[in-house]
């Protein structure tokens, strides 16, 4: 692959401008369509549109990065109404209308474990710890439908560095928020909560494990797992934890949520795997949203196997699933 140091890329020279002008569009149908949406607005509002029926803020300053593919960008408006966010409902539509009132400011990520310097980072510290990049990601939920993302952040390596991980440090740990009052729903979930995740320490320091603070140009919507999530581009969607609120570095494999609830279907590597099915359908094709049919190949490790496929080296991927 062609990696081309991000200083000599200009954001014009890999954000397909049609995103822009489609975004465009979007907005400007919604204008007209939306017009509930849209009253008791102000003029300054619509003057400087924030785009979204929820709430977000601009990202501005962002930098391209190669680890974007140039496939079309799934619309906004399937992205941010079609979700898995177990806490808010497990229909998915009941995210983006449950989680509206969800309060993500203040918000602190505590990152401690074998590390030598834990501290806990406020959401304004995030933001500024480095540049953020928009990163256009492949998505492949197990479910097999899939979306191309325009995700703003920066590597997770770029956060994991500064509180300067020890050789006990094997694996990482991720939790999200849970509020029960929050959350009304999440006893109708059918998983433990707080929802959990992990990585090993080689798959979180991949350069391409995105450490994800917004999208389409904006900060993330609730639905999407806002104010801050994890996106692995190369395993399934459940191992992208949303609204994280703890990193943890630690010796030992952590559970994750999935393979708590049903390990026979779920494993802690979770790869996108086209010749591993799962057992109660196939894995080998996807449906790319807003489409309707099951028929989009799905490519090994979600298409970043140059990138990733030596970091499993050895290792027998169907049992290790
Ligand atoms: N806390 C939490 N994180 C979660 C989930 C969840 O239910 N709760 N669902 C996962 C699944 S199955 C997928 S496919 C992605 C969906 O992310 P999206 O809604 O932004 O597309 O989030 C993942 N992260
Ligand atoms: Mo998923």
């Amino acid at each position: 692959m062609l990696i081309k140091r991000s200083s000599d890329l200009k954001y014009s020279d890999v954000t397909p401008r049609d995103i822009y002008v489609n975004r465009r569009k979007f907005l400007y149908g919604m204008g007209l369509a939306g017009g509930l949406a849209l009253a008791g607005k102000s003029l300054a509002d619509l003057v400087n549109p924030s785009a979204r029926a929820y709430a977000s803020t601009k990202l501005t300053g962002l930098t391209g990065s190669p680890f974007s593919t140039t496939e079309k960008v799934t619309p906004e408006q399937v992205v941010t109404t079609y979700n898995n966010y177990y806490e808010f409902g497990t229909e998915k539509d009941q995210p983006a209308k449950n989680a509206q009132k969800f309060v993500t400011s203040p918000w602190t990520v505590s990152v401690e474990g074998e590390v030598a310097k834990p501290r806990k980072f406020t959401m304004e510290e995030i933001l500024k710890l480095a540049p953020l990049e928009e990163r256009i990601y492949r998505h492949r939920c197990v479910e097999a439908w899939s979306i191309v993302v325009p995700w703003v952040g920066y590597s997770f390596s770029t956060i994991a560095k500064l509180v300067e991980p020890n050789s006990n440090a094997r694996y990482v740990a991720f939790e999200s928020y849970f509020d029960r009052k929050q959350m009304p729903l999440w006893g109708r979930a059918g998983i433990e909560l707080p929802y959990v995740e992990g990585l090993r320490i080689d798959e979180a320091m991949h350069p391409l494990t995105l450490l994800g603070m917004g999208m389409y140009g904006e900060t993330l919507p609730n639905q999407d797992g806002a104010p801050v999530r994890m996106v692995i581009p190369w395993k399934y969607g459940f191992k992208s934890i949303k609204s994280i609120v703890k990193i943890k570095f630690v010796k030992d494999q952590p559970q994750t949520t999935w393979n708590i609830t049903n390990a026979h279907e779920y494993g802690f590597y979770s790869n996108v795997n086209p010749k591993v099915d799962h057992p109660r359908w196939t894995q080998s094709k996807e449906v790319r949203l807003p489409g309707f049919f099951k028929n989009t190949p799905t490519q090994m490790f979600n298409g970043y196997g140059d990138q990733v496929a030596s970091l499993y080296n050895g290792m027998d991927l169907k049992k290790n699933y």
